[in-house]
Formats: structure tokens, sequence, C-alpha cells
């Protein structure tokens, strides 16, 4: 087979052909899911922005429809930028999007509605000339980095409420705008948050948690048993970081818990490649899900080669951790249903240098949970309080570099002698007075191909091991994305690779250890994973 078709995707969401960046306004309307996207029609690579549109009944398999919305006003006519989808009660759906309406990329936020909101397909949307653009940068702003509208919620007032990110000087910030009748908004005085040294904020997301459990809540929630939760895109290095905290609705101020960092040390959804995230609420099953990009790592030509690039990660299911200190995510349920033949591994001990071959599914195309103890942490190595760069440290310690108490996990796409492999793995190191744990998704070894991205991207752990001396891991793996999510979806990490070698049936999977304390994969379980409808 071709090269565009080795490494292209058997369940990750992918449209037919083309590029594809941010997801956009996604939703459930009238039984079915929407995903729109940032959308290329004519080509691999950036450019004529429309938003692309597929539905699906279950999250996994889809269908294609035309674009949604394309440049076709004096308003949008250089792109139709990020957005969201708010459904109004009692109405139907509305999108707010970013116009682009000059080739200095000054951007205007526009409304659009379907034409016919009992189409639960929701094909044609419109634009009305009478009300758009709703919302310009006034004077004291940067109108070229004003974009991403978010959902909107209704306040106790009665009154809408939208973020749009932005920037001033080095500080990146999500402008709050309010509206009676989702038409006319007017800028509160005082951007919801700002972060000093953070550049532009693209992509704000901002919604409710609940303090009790993992359903998830509609974005208007707000009360005594919610935090809420800011993620902000970081355009200056592809970085998205979170915040829990506090939304005072009456000033409309969200106040950050100090239990994290407010900036380029914060926590993440995912450690690696995953980008302009957006969630929604899904009413149907009473859950948050994220959906977030991962480009290409591989040269624009090569792209254009494949006639294809970017993907979506799996949709998340995403809940606050029982500590409120952070966020977890899982993939969606549904995605079992792809799940075909199962191998399993229980109570295999692994000592040092042991690689244990998981044979008999589609290592290329693969599921895999598994559940990994260790009896003592005394041989863990000494934490350098200096690494605070997760990412460095896996640099420094790799797969293959022998430890005390790990690296211990998965060799993903693996080639038959180990010239290639992807390794998923933790790394356990003593503090002073706790323990550290790395969790790393290394690209370095995953090709032969020199002219590759290929990071070491790592996040740490929290997790407490004092009175139960395990770790879990769980790697969507699908020909070029390996998928991670460390610790019941505590730290999760998206990695995209191109072997030469570990491609379709030759590639393999193995679980191994190599630090001197003995580790026990109590239980693994695998599955080929079928292939989704993406017609
Ligand atoms: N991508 C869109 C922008 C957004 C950026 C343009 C994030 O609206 O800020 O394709 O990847």
């Amino acid at each position: 087979p071709s090269v565009s078709k080795l490494h292209r995707t058997g369940y990750h969401f992918q449209p037919i052909r083309n590029w594809i960046n941010d997801p956009n306004g996604p939703m459930y309307y009238k039984g079915v899911y929407h995903l729109f996207y940032q959308y290329n029609p004519k080509g691999a690579v950036w450019g004529n922005i429309v938003w692309g549109h597929s539905v699906s009944k279950d999250l996994i398999n889809w269908k294609q429809l035309q674009p949604a919305l394309y440049p076709s006003k004096p308003f949008d006519k250089y792109g139709c930028w990020s957005g969201s989808a708010t459904i109004l009660p009692g109405q139907g759906p509305v999108i707010l999007y970013t116009g682009v309406v000059d080739k200095r990329s000054n951007e205007v936020q526009c409304l659009a509605i379907p034409a016919n909101a009992s189409d639960p397909f929701l094909t044609k949307w419109v634009k009305p000339d009478r009300l758009n653009p709703i919302v310009i940068a006034d004077h004291s702003m940067n109108g070229s980095v004003f974009r991403d509208p978010t959902t909107a919620w209704l306040g106790k007032d009665g009154h809408w409420r939208m973020l749009i990110g932005g920037k001033k000087k080095d500080s990146g910030l999500a402008y709050l705008y309010r509206s009676k009748d989702f038409v006319k908004w007017i800028r509160a005085k005082h951007p919801i948050h700002s972060a000093k040294t953070t550049g532009m904020w693209e992509c704000p997301d901002f919604y409710p948690v609940s303090l009790n459990g993992k359903n998830g809540l509609d974005a208007s929630m707000t009360g005594n048993s919610v935090k809420h939760v800011l993620k902000n895109s970081l355009d200056m290095t592809r970085y998205e970081y979170y915040t829990i905290g506090t939304y005072l609705q009456n000033k409309d101020k969200y106040i950050p818990d100090n239990t994290s960092e407010d900036g380029w040390g914060g926590l993440r959804y995912d450690y690696g490649n995953f980008y302009a995230s957006k969630s929604f609420f899904d009413p149907s099953k009473n859950r948050r899900i994220i959906w977030g990009w991962a480009n290409e790592s591989d040269s624009k030509e090569d792209d254009v080669k494949k006639g294809w690039a970017g993907i979506q990660a799996i949709p998340r299911t995403v809940w606050l951790d029982s500590g409120g200190r952070q966020l977890r995510q899982w993939p969606v349920e549904e995605l079992n249903t792809l799940r075909g033949k199962k191998v399993e591994i229980g109570n295999q001990k692994l000592k040092k240098g042991d690689y244990v071959e998981v044979k008999g599914i589609t290592a290329a195309q693969a599921d895999v949970e598994v559940t990994l103890s260790f009896s003592s942490l005394d041989k863990a190595e000494e934490f350098d309080p200096r690494w605070v760069n997760a990412e460095d440290l896996c640099a420094l310690k790799g797969s293959n570099v022998q430890g005390g108490v790990g690296p211990f996990g998965l060799l993903t796409l693996a080639s038959q002698k180990l010239e290639e492999y992807t390794p998923v793995f933790f790394r356990i190191f003593k503090a002073s007075n706790k323990h550290v744990i790395l969790m790393c998704s290394d690209a370095r070894s995953s090709s032969s191909n020199i002219e590759l991205y290929k990071p070491s991207f790592a996040g740490f752990v929290d997790v407490d091991l004092a009175n139960n001396m395990k770790l879990s891991l769980r790697s969507l793996i699908d020909h070029s994305v390996v998928e991670s999510f460390g610790a019941g979806g505590k730290t999760n990490i998206l990695s995209r690779v191109y072997p030469k070698l570990a491609v379709k049936e030759k590639a393999h999977l193995f679980v191994f250890n190599n630090g001197n304390e003995q580790i026990t994969v109590e239980n693994l379980k695998a599955w080929s994973m079928k292939s989704a409808r993406r017609n």
C-alpha cells in the first residue's frame, strides 16, 4: 500500500481527504451528534478555511456532509474560523464563529442559524445579514487577535454570556460579552480572566464540573456543588492549559484555585499533540465530552502526498477528580463497540530487561488496558528538583535507560527486531517527602524516517502510591496515533508517529520492564479494533 494508506487511521476521526484542524461547535441535537471542524476543501495544508461537517449517532461512526459554513459574506470573506454551538432552549442551535474580514486577518464574530431547525442533520445554515457581524473589536482592542467564541451560558439574570479569546501586550485574556437576545452583545468592562506572559488565548473553553461525581453539567449550571474550568490554547507553543476555580457570577469573574499554575506550567488535558480543544454537554448521557485536534508531525510534503492532514482525538468524557485538583478524562464508552478479538495476560512477572510480546491481535489498530504493580519503592531513583520539565526528563531517561522502579509499560507500534517502537511508560522517583511519577510517550524511536518531529512527550502523574502500589495505562493504537491515558485518565498523552517497518501486520506490541524492581502485570487486556465508518 502507498504511504498515504499506511498511516491513515482506522478509528480516529478524519474526513475522507484534505486538511483539518480545530473541532468546532460540537453538539447533540435531536438524537444526532454534530462535529464541525476547520477544513480546507482544496488541499492537505491549512487554508481556504470552511466548517466541515460530520454527523454520528454514536461519536465513533461518522457520515460526512457538505461544509456547513464557508466564506460567502463580506464579514467572513477570508475564512470561517473557530467557534461554538449553543442550543437555545425551545428554539434550536445557534453557531457563533469568527469571520475573517481582510488579508491582515482582522476578525469579527458572526452568527449562523439552521435553515430548518427541525432537520436533525442541520445540513444548511444561514447567516442573517441584518444581524451580522454580531461583535467587532472596539478601538482599545487588537482585532487580529480576537477570535473563537465559546458556547454561551445563561446567567440567573436571564442574560447570555460568552467568551472570546484575545491578547493585550503579552497577556492572554478572555473577553466577556453579555446579551439579552443573543443578537446584541455588549462587552463587560473586565475580561472574565487574564494571565500575564501567556500570549494569545485561542479557543477558550469555560464550563462547570460537578463536585460530586462524573456527571457532566450544562454550561449554565452554577451553585455550591460545582467548580468551573477555564481552558486556553496558547498560540505561541501550541500547548493548552487549564485551571480549576470559582466563577463569581454576580461579578462575572473567574478566580482560579491556587492548586496549579495559571500559565505555562499549568495542567494540561494532554501532554502530547492535542490542541484547540472544545467541550460540550451531552444531555442524552449526562456527560461532558472534549474533542481535541492532533495535527501531523510529518512534513508538509508528506501531507500533500498523503492527501490528508489532521485528525481528532477520540472524544473523551471529562470530570473533576475526587481530589478536586485536576480533571480526569476517559475515551467515550461507545469506543468499546469497535473492540474485536481480545487477548489477556494475568499475573505475569517482569524482571529487569524483560520484554513480553502481546500476541494475537492487530497491534497497529488496537486498544490496550494494563495494570502494573510493584511491591516496594525502595529502589526508586533520587529525584533532582531541577527536573521541572517532564519532556526534558523523558528525553534524559528514555525507555532503554535502566532505572530503579521503572521504566515499565508498553512498547507500541514496534517492529519485530525493535528497530522502531513508541514506548509509553512510567518511571518513579524518590523526592524529599513523596514520590514523583513520570509518564512518557517517546516518539524518538518511533520511525527510521529522519524527517519527522519526534518529541519525547511526558507529564507527571499525581497519584499517591503509599497504600496502592500500582499504576494503570490505556493506549489507543491506530497506525499513526498512540493516544494514552495514565492512572485512569489523570495524565494523558497523544503522539503522532509514522513507522516505516512497524506497519499493518508487521506491527507488534510488548509489555516491558527496564528497572531493578520487579513488576507484575496484574492484568493486561488487548483488543483488535475494528475500523469506524467515516464515509
Ligand atoms: N485555528 C483557527 C482559529 C484558532 C486557531 C483558524 C487555533 O480560529 O484560533 O483555523 O488552532
